[in-house]
């Protein structure tokens, strides 16, 4: 279901998680399976299964899953030395969680890829 996935669940704290940051529009925890030291969900509140289906009208939904990963850079210290925002979609880009969320990667060089 749309508003089922297990970020949904962590969002209406059905499951634990480990939330870094909350607002009205977003949640951000801890990934539980850990690409880089530093791995960390944003997802937003309002449902949205892929990055296909959110519409113009509300790219601010992503808009604000950016800023947030880019504050949470700044706030833990590791803004500077840098870090990676990824949004996988659908089979090819390796989505397995149906509701859209955006990974931010760090804590180590993360090197080059796609080339
Ligand atoms: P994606 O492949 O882009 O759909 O990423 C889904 C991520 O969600 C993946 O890195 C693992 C993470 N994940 C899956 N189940 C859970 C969970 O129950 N709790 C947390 N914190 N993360 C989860």
């Amino acid at each position: 279901m749309a508003d089922d996935t297990i970020f949904h669940k962590i969002i209406r704290r059905e499951i634990p998680a480990d939330i870094v940051y909350e607002d009205e529009h977003l949640i951000a925890v801890r990934d539980i399976s850990p690409q880089a030291p530093v791995h960390v969900l944003f997802v937003p509140k309002e449902s949205f299964a892929t990055l296909n289906d959110v519409p113009s009208s509300q790219a601010e939904v992503v808009g604000r899953l950016a800023v947030a990963a880019a504050r949470y850079a700044k706030s833990e210290g590791f803004a500077e030395d840098g870090y990676r925002i990824v949004m996988n979609c659908n089979a090819h880009g390796g989505q397995t969680v149906f509701q859209i969320h955006l990974h931010l990667l760090a804590g180590a060089p993360l090197g080059h890829f796609g080339t």
